[in-house]
């Protein structure tokens, strides 16, 4: 026995019918080597996230916002999937009715080959106008010191979703929908802080799905999860995702 072993229910739940959601949060890049938010180490240590990661921030100090977007993208770029987002993309393709929703930024999922990604908090690789909102992806992971501007003068802010703002309409009551929906949900790498990514999982098991929790601490989700795997997700999901007869490339 040891403290990442799936029951027998999981398994029964990975290799039976039934939709399966996966959402993920910052602990499931950390294997990639990208921080966390919170935490010893985390983005946030030292730091008030009201200064770095909310719209009246970047209205305040658009240089000081910018540099902290441009060296996380630096960041993400030079990292690569790791065995839990590969496993995820495998288990999406050996059953075909699994989704990843996830709270990261940094297109890891989608760089593992996970093919429609529900992207709750935006991307680090968008660019969207303060002014007359117009989006367009680029990723280049140097953009230079400054934010640049729109062809409408305005500055192009990080396409990432800060606090007090909306998540994106679409991916939210896809979030919602697939949770309602979904048989068994893996809830992998995140501190289910934040709202409303967090009150996805309540929601799924009221609807009736069998909910784990993959995270190597305990969460304020931690006491109401059917399942709890505490271990790194990059060895987690994996064992999840054989066990469900997916075959995965652990090398990351
Ligand atoms: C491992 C591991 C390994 C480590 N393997 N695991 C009270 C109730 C309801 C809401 C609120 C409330 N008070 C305030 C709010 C609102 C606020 C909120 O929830 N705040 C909370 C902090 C209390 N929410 C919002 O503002 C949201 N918007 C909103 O509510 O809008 C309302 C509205 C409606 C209509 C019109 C207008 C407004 C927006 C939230 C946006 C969050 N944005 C950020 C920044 C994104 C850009 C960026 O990347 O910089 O998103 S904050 C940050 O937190 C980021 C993350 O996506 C998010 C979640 O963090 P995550 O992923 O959980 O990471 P950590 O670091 O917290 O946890 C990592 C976990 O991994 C840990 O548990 C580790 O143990 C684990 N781990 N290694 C597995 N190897």
């Amino acid at each position: 026995m040891d403290a990442f072993r799936p029951s027998d229910a999981l398994v029964a739940l990975l290799r039976g019918p039934g939709p399966i959601l996966a959402l993920t949060g910052a602990g499931v890049s950390a294997e990639s080597g990208l921080a966390t938010f919170r935490g010893p180490g985390g983005l946030w240590e030292g730091h008030d996230p009201a200064a770095l990661a909310t719209p009246e921030a970047f209205a305040r100090d658009p240089l000081l916002v910018w540099r902290f977007y441009a060296w996380r993208r630096a960041r993400a770029a030079e990292a690569r999937p790791n065995a839990g987002h590969l496993a995820l993309a495998a288990l999406e393709r050996a059953r075909g009715d699994v989704r990843v929703v996830t709270q990261n930024v940094d297109g890891l999922h989608e760089r593992a080959g996970s093919p429609s990604v529900v992207r709750l908090h935006g991307s680090l690789w968008t660019l969207r106008c303060v002014g007359d909102g117009t989006e367009k992806e680029d990723f280049r992971a140097d953009l230079g010191a400054l934010p640049p501007r729109c062809g409408c003068g305005a500055f192009l802010r990080p396409g990432v979703v800060w606090f007090g703002e909306a998540l994106p309409e679409r991916e939210i009551r896809e979030a919602f929908d697939l949770a309602r929906r979904a048989r068994l949900v893996l809830v992998a790498g995140t501190s289910s802080l934040v709202q409303p990514a967090a009150s996805l999982p309540r929601i799924a098991r009221d609807a009736g799905a069998y909910v784990v929790e993959v995270n190597p601490d305990e969460t304020p989700l931690s006491a109401s999860v059917d399942e709890r795997l505490a271990g790194p997700s990059g060895a987690v999901l994996p064992r999840l995702a054989e066990a469900a007869g997916a075959a995965v490339d652990r090398t990351g």
